[in-house]
């Protein structure tokens, strides 16, 4: 039998169900990754499920996304992280310390692992030749109690990439060209591999960046191979000694291929307001811009930002453009600073932020009203900056030095300058000391979890009733985000607190919303959601499911899910339903009356179809719902937390 890479590593992991794509399967995982923003409310369900250790290999807890710390929310989350990981046998990654995904790729990541993070950019780990994958907080949760993780056993997409790159042309052009290929819908249930010659002579940094910006296309994750290019890596991070070579088997069959020649790509960008929107750079040519924004886990490796600073180097920023500069990780700043080209970026006019996510969250540096903001992170939805009419593009680190330089985009490879060329560091500088190992067991007990006032236990659903009515609380069109259903930004800082963050649910396109769906529940109305395509397209935040639980919300009916969410729906006790019509998402009104009889009936048996019956147009309408007996279970309990506390303690 020849196997994909995708293949070898799951079958390796495989605990639950059989290796039959479109099947849920489950697997064992290996590693765990949480940030701030998601983890205070993984960690709160873990303890709510009375597990008492962690049972991965290694657990990493990052704080990065809520560093800003305006009031006392925020550094009571992170007081409460620290003694969590203290207390669990977790690593603790400091604030300061820099982005979760550069600083696991640098510090643990391990070719052939599994690793789930709570946040849809852990794919980053792919460039390690690992099977990395986002989630919800709460599957995270599971995993760090041993329990194992449950995915649609995935279809594979080979990505094969030949010939070399032109000088300035980068890892981010490929990936905005995979995006314009595949766009950001459609590919649910698939992971993108990557393979052939032009893969073969792209450095690790360069492969993350790739696989990283693939969560926007949908799939589960995206993979390298573990190659002599992997060795390399982790013999400059000083851990050479977990390397394994691992690749596809050269015969194996791939549900698609797409080939991809390195030397035909060009400069690319991303237009507002979606990732998929990609047009090359030579297209935007000459339009003035207000914000140029280099970092985030996309692109703030070594090579990204030396080249950034060689290229600006004995330059003077524009009047009218504002650069901020945010390191990946702590190395990365730390090399930057001992080398001088901190000083270069400094001495251009850069103003130079904490390794952090900072602006990519929309928590700072929000741009002017109507700001064209060139940026090298991954997501550029509408209200994302922090300024709903700012228009976010998205492209390499020498696109946005180049739109820096000349106040307005430009092609780089029109600029009068020789092409940097910066090679990969063979020897990265180590330094593991914000990096707070696990307590020896016996200690772990005596530690005191640190508890603030913003810090709330996570509300618990009831198990599901006999049927759904009630009233659709919102209906919303195509491509919905969960930045629109829960935004971040001002308002990360409620993470911990669900009864003050539900206030914001749907908050950019509807802020009356919230009032609304409270004022049908305390009546034991149901509230249901009606989306069109591409539902919960984006992050992982859980919160985008767990507040409108908290709202009353039982159902979402909608044309299309997107993966990370519709498990999340699962995991909170909301029901994932599908159109399976067209016409009936545009009939269907905000508003309407709507009745789905024997709901839990439905979920008890195997049906895949159900039926609601909108009262107020007196239609029905023929719903499918794509569920696993596992997820069956699940929504019955009223979801994943009071199904483990049901079944004392056993997770699943
Ligand atoms: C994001 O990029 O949207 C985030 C913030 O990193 C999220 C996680 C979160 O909402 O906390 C993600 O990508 O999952
Ligand atoms: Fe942080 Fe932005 Fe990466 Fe999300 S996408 S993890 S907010 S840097």
């Amino acid at each position: 039998m020849a196997f994909t890479l995708t293949e070898k590593i799951l079958r390796e992991h495989l605990v639950d169900g059989s290796y039959e794509p479109g099947d849920e399967i489950g697997i064992r995982i290996d590693q765990t990754l949480t940030q701030d923003a998601t983890g205070t409310m993984a960690y709160l369900q873990f303890e709510s499920m009375g597990l008492s250790e962690i049972e991965t290999e290694v657990s990493v807890s990052y704080v990065d996304h809520n560093t800003v710390q305006v009031g006392f929310e925020n550094a009571d989350d992170h007081r409460y992280l620290q003694t969590i990981a203290l207390r669990y046998g977790i690593h603790f990654s400091r604030p300061g310390n820099g982005i979760c995904h550069q600083v696991h790729l640098e510090r643990f990541g391990v070719p052939s692992k599994t690793l789930l993070g709570s946040d849809s950019h852990t794919p980053t780990g792919g460039g390690l030749g690992m099977i990395a994958i986002g989630a919800g907080g709460l599957d995270v949760a599971a995993a760090m109690g041993g329990g194992p993780y449950y995915i649609t056993c995935p279809r594979v997409i080979k990505v094969n990439l030949e010939g070399q790159l032109h000088p300035w042309v980068s890892a981010k052009d490929v990936v905005l060209k995979v995006l314009e290929i595949l766009t950001t819908k459609g590919n649910v249930g698939y992971v993108c591999e990557y393979g052939g010659e032009g893969a073969a002579a792209l450095t690790v940094p360069e492969r993350a960046t790739i696989t990283n910006m693939g969560a926007e296309t949908g799939v589960t994750t995206s993979i390298f191979p573990s190659d002599q290019q992997t060795r390399r890596f982790l013999v400059a991070q000083g851990r050479g000694e977990v390397w394994r070579a691992l690749a596809a088997d050269g015969d194996a069959d791939y549900d698609r291929v797409l080939d991809i020649d390195l030397s035909d790509l060009e400069p690319m960008i991303a237009t507002p307001h979606s990732p998929g929107n990609v047009v090359p750079v030579s297209e935007l040519e000459g339009m003035p811009v207000d914000q140029v924004m280099i970092g985030s886990c996309t692109n703030s490796s070594y090579v990204d930002l030396m080249t950034v600073a060689r290229m600006v180097k004995g330059h003077h920023l524009p009047l009218g453009v504002s650069l901020g500069v945010a390191p990946g990780s702590r190395q990365v700043f730390r090399m930057i600073a001992e080398n001088g080209a901190l000083n270069d970026l400094i001495a251009f006019g850069s103003r130079i932020l904490e390794s952090a996510c900072g602006f990519c969250i929309g928590n700072s540096m929000s741009p002017k009203t109507d700001a064209v903001s060139v940026r090298t992170s991954n997501r550029n939805f509408k209200g994302r900056s922090g300024t709903t009419s700012a228009n976010v593009y998205l492209a390499s680190p020498a696109v946005a030095a180049a739109a820096a330089l000349k106040g307005e985009i430009t092609d780089p490879r029109n600029l009068d300058m020789a092409f940097p060329g910066i090679a990969m560091s063979e020897s990265f500088l180590i330094d593991d000391s914000m990096i707070t190992p696990p307590l020896p067991v016996e200690k772990r007990p005596n530690v005191t979890i640190y508890r603030g006032p913003n810090i709330g236990a996570p509300p618990a659903n009831k198990p599901l009733d006999e049927e759904i009515k009630g009233v659709v609380a919102i209906k919303v069109g195509d491509y919905v985000t969960t930045d629109h259903i829960m935004p971040a930004g001002a308002r990360l800082k409620y993470r911990s607190n669900v009864p003050r963050y539900s206030r914001f649910v749907f908050e950019p396109l509807d802020d009356e919303f919230s009032t609304r769906a409270k004022e049908y529940r305390d009546k034991g109305v149901h509230n249901l959601i009606v989306a069109g395509v591409s539902y919960g397209q984006g992050s992982s935040r859980e919160h985008a499911a767990l507040c409108p639980m908290y709202l009353g919300v039982k159902a979402v009916i909608a044309r299309s899910i997107e993966r990370i969410h519709a498990a999340n729906l699962v995991n909170f006790g909301i029901v994932p339903l599908i159109f399976v019509t067209g016409p009936d998402y545009e009939t269907i009104e905000e508003g309407d009356d709507i009745e789905i009889a024997g709901m839990s009936r439905a979920l008890e048996g195997s049906d895949e179809e159900i039926m609601a019956i909108d009262h107020t147009r007196g239609e029905s309408i023929r719903l499918e719902m794509h569920l696993s007996r596992r997820q069956r279970d699940l929504l019955l309990a009223g979801g994943l937390l009071p199904h483990t506390v049901q079944r004392s303690g056993k997770i699943g």
